[in-house]
């Protein structure tokens, strides 16, 4: 094992061409048995094994800074710096993250999970290097789907301009989490790929000879040959930025050899890698779709397993479904087809559909100009990554009152994705803006409902809904909702709780066989009911509320924020997540850790004199 002789990155410079190869396979072992126990992310992180390991190997890290972009394909990166002996912790409570992170590791430049962000991390550090004087390499490390983002554009666009020395890897494998979108990425695929161009420039033939000659051909792979560009006419020359490639990402001896070249220029160079997805593991490189991010499997009969009934497979149905009775219904994705249940609808209404690539604010936007020229537009959209899209909702669609409905997935505490993923700020943020309307279905029949509604709104609409199992919804059912009515679930003598989205079962556990409580179905948190609220307070009620975001600025707030607007002030608990982030971990675990679950529910209850603890009953 040459693995066990790594502890540190230096450990490479040591190791023999042929030790380097076998490093690459040992680590892409590692890399399998891990992610067969925890999950995570599989195809991304086979596929820049090598390119990892040339880096390595090139660079000095952590002096010279390596910044991956999102940290889902940086496997391999953790594993050689200092951190194998806790690489199958990995996505664990606990354990390490599944992305960079500053504070897991000196090596790990940024703390990332959203894409996009690298090259404008690179420009920064790159400016302050410079500014302070100061002498070290700086490598941005960016795949295809992440530079379809407008934040690696326009950091491109300021690269161009300042022309600091820094290396950008593009890690080209034609896939974003499904398959990559834009007109660049056609550009790469269909024309400068075909277009062989062997520069003759003087430092360029010097590389080419020092490449061993691997045979590589991404458009016609019968056609046997290596492919260096060194291209004038890429379109990354008109932005000031030298371009090389695209070369093999897996041919290591290649990698090294040219990044040794590259790291003795100066200005900015980008390095267009071609690789894998799945790299080294048959069912990965057949369907780098289900295994970007599979959960655990038997590594030595990899599996496919259905992952169940999800909320995103009922939005998926409902929305399908909803298409055929409302033609101008239209779809958008920000990149997210599989992860929010849309493959059916993009096969069933085609024309009605559009991947924008990853980049929310734009997916907003063009949501706009859909809306105000006669579409009916669905922006489906996570939580987290709806966080991209703040201004444009404000701007570009509220200001206006436009009809746009946010079908918003992954709301709360997501578990294995951490910090950067949880979705727990939307409802802070969406219900500050005027105009806008926040809804959350307690199951996928209620989702259906809301989403009828909101299609033929006039005004924009979020319904949010979390990451989770649902039960599926019959066929063709579309009931009736009564927009803005809270619906009581259970009815109780002295308390009630007031709950929405998934803190509804944990409500309905702590109610369970106490005639003293009752829940509320709090399904609109804005506009409230405030009705109902009033008739709660004016009554006596104690009140819990309960949510799975943020307690601060949350649904709760909305309530205390209504009763004091009443004038009114019953005995009222605000449960919810306190002002920390969330790690990866267990989904019930942390919301035990908040108090939002049955017996945290319980736990304030009995503070107001109602109840006694759950195990009690
Ligand atoms: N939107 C934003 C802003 N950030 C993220 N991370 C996503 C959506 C979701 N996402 C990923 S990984 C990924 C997406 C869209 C595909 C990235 O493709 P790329 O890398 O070509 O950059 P590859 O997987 O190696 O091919 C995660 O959330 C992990
Ligand atoms: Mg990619």
């Amino acid at each position: 094992m040459i693995l066990s002789k790594i502890n540190q990155p230096q450990d490479l410079k040591a190791l023999s061409q042929d030790e380097l190869l076998q490093l690459a396979e040992e680590l892409r072992s590692e890399i399998i048995r891990v992610c067969a126990q925890n999950g995570g992310h599989l195809a991304s992180s086979l596929g820049a094994v090598e390119l990892i390991v040339a880096l390595h190997r090139v660079f000095d890290s952590p002096r010279d800074r390596l910044i991956f972009d999102v940290g889902h394909q940086a496997y391999a990166h953790k594993i050689l710096t200092g951190r194998k002996e806790v690489f199958h912790t990995i996505r664990q409570e606990g354990g390490i993250s599944g992305f960079t992170k500053i504070s897991e590791s000196e090596h790990d430049a940024t703390t990332v999970g959203h894409a996009s962000t690298s090259l404008a991390s690179a420009l920064g550090m790159a400016i302050a290097r410079d500014t302070l004087g100061q002498d070290y390499h700086i490598v941005g490390i960016i795949g295809d789907g992440a530079l379809t983002g407008g934040m690696a554009l326009a950091a491109l666009n300021v690269i161009g301009e300042r022309k600091p020395k820094l290396l950008i890897v593009l890690n080209d494998n034609e896939m974003s989490i499904s398959e990559n979108v834009g007109a660049l990425n056609r550009y790469f695929k269909e024309y400068q790929v075909k277009k062989w161009v062997q520069d003759t420039q003087k430092w360029g033939k010097q590389v080419l000879e020092g490449i061993s000659p691997r045979l590589f051909n991404l458009v016609d792979r019968a056609k046997e040959a290596a492919k260096l560009m060194l291209h004038q006419e890429n379109p990354f020359y008109a932005w000031g930025i030298r371009y090389v490639g695209p070369v093999d990402g897996h041919g290591l001896p290649g990698l090294i050899h040219i990044l040794e070249q590259i790291k003795a220029l100066d200005g900015p160079t980008m390095l267009h890698i071609v690789t894998k997805k799945g790299k080294g593991y048959g069912v990965a490189e057949e369907d780098p779709i289900y295994w970007h991010g599979p959960p655990g499997f038997n590594p030595q009969n990899p599996q496919k397993v259905s992952k169940g009934y999800s909320w995103s497979s009922a939005f998926g149905d409902a929305v399908t479904e909803l298409a055929f009775q409302e033609p101008r219904l239209y779809v958008i994705t920000p990149a997210m087809r599989e992860g929010s249940g849309l493959v059916r609808y993009s096969q069933t209404h085609p024309e009605r559909y559009l991947d924008t690539g990853i980049c929310e604010d734009v997916a907003a936007t063009v949501a706009a100009g859909m809306a105000l020229r006669g579409l009916k537009p669905v922006l489906a959209i996570y939580s987290t990554f709806m966080q991209r899209a703040f201004d444009q909702i404000v701007h570009d669609i509220a200001i206006e009152n436009i009809p746009v409905v946010f079908a918003v997935d992954r709301a709360g505490i997501v578990g294995g994705d951490g910090a950067t993923h949880n979705g727990v700020f939307d409802i802070a943020y969406l219900r500050t803006i005027p105009n806008v309307q926040i809804a959350a279905p307690k199951d996928a029949l209620e989702l259906r409902a809301m989403l009828k509604y909101a299609v033929n709104a006039k005004a924009p609409i979020a319904i949010r809904y979390p990451r989770d199992n649902v039960e599926k919804a019959p066929e063709g059912a579309w009931p009736e909702i009564e927009w803005g009515r809270w619906e009581v679930l259970k009815e109780g003598r002295r308390a009630y709780i007031l709950a929405f989205g998934k803190t509804l079962k944990y409500a309905l556990e702590a109610a369970q066989n106490d005639p003293e409580v009752g829940v509320i179905n709090a399904r609109f948190i804005k506009p409230l009911d405030r009705k109902m609220l009033r008739w709660l307070a004016q009554e006596g009620y104690k009140l819990v509320t309960s949510e799975d975001h943020q307690r601060m600025g949350g649904f709760g707030s909305a309530v205390l924020e209504a009763l004091n607007e009443m004038g009114l002030k019953p005995d009222i608990r605000v449960l919810g997540l306190p002002d920390v982030f969330f790690d990866h971990g267990s989904i019930p675990r942390m919301h035990r850790q908040a108090g939002i679950d049955a017996e945290g529910i319980r736990k304030a209850l009995q503070e107001m004199g109602v109840g006694g603890p759950v195990a009690q009953r």
